[in-house]
């Protein structure tokens, strides 16, 4: 027996926006998130836990497949916590960087200066373990969820997007493989780790990586009618 519900329309009248003032906003926002840059070094200044709350707010706004939202969220600011992830991630990629014997990919990730060193899991204030829910537990069955990687993904976007405008910085961390931290954090085997956020202030001496976006002729493509008939 399918259990179909019937749908439900409540009336949807965003504020409309005259097209100038939206594209003095558009280049606002796309400026302001141009200065954003994924950093190593954190400061060890608190972040209070509204701030958390609030990039996860943002990040609960993603759209989502069947709207199942199939993401949790795990902050952890404990330093004993934080210090068992530290290892845990630490020994993972001890093994990436030392005996994986993927050379294009070590090759690819020389220009970023990494290495199996991950201290920033123990300064910063905050991290923020992202899980992505295969299924969820509802109605006393477990629900299937439907393009969880695309779901998660774009609540994780706007995650790093609120973090920013708060003047946060953040990385999204993943040392593969992860199951560590669904045994550290005690979630279900519904749940698999999805990315690991250090949360904080980048360190006052902080440097990143000298790297430039790829310009938007790349990055955007106006297909003619005509290109795509060929
Ligand atoms: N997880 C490792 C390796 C790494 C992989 C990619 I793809 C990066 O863009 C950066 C690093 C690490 O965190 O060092």
């Amino acid at each position: 027996m399918t259990d179909h519900r019937e749908p439900s329309f409540v009336p949807y009248r965003p504020p409309r926006v005259p097209i100038e003032a939206g594209l003095h906003r558009g280049r606002a926002f796309a400026d302001h998130l141009d200065q954003r840059r994924s950093v190593r070094q954190f400061s060890p200044e608190p972040v209070p836990r509204e701030a958390i709350e609030l990039a996860v707010r943002a990040a609960n706004t993603a759209p989502s497949g069947a709207h199942h939202q199939p993401w949790t969220f795990v902050a952890v600011s404990d330093p004993g916590v934080k210090h068992r992830i530290r290892l845990a991630a630490e020994a993972e990629e001890r093994r990436f960087y030392r005996e994986r014997d993927v050379p294009e990919w070590h090759e690819a990730l020389a220009k970023l200066g990494t290495d199996e060193h991950k201290e920033y899991l123990d300064v910063v204030p905050w991290l923020v373990v992202v899980f992505a829910q295969k299924q969820t537990p509802a109605a006393g069955r477990l629900r299937k969820n439907y393009y969880v990687n695309e779901s998660v993904g774009l609540a994780c976007g706007l995650f790093i997007a609120a973090l920013h405008t708060m003047g946060l910085a953040t990385l999204p961390h993943t040392p593969s493989p992860m199951g560590f931290l669904a045994s550290i954090l005690g979630r279900p085997p519904t749940e698999r780790p999805y990315i690991l956020f250090p949360v904080g202030y980048p360190a006052p001496d902080c440097r990143v990586p000298d790297i430039a976006r790829k310009p938007l002729a790349e990055a955007l493509i106006f297909a003619s009618v005509d290109e795509a008939r060929q």
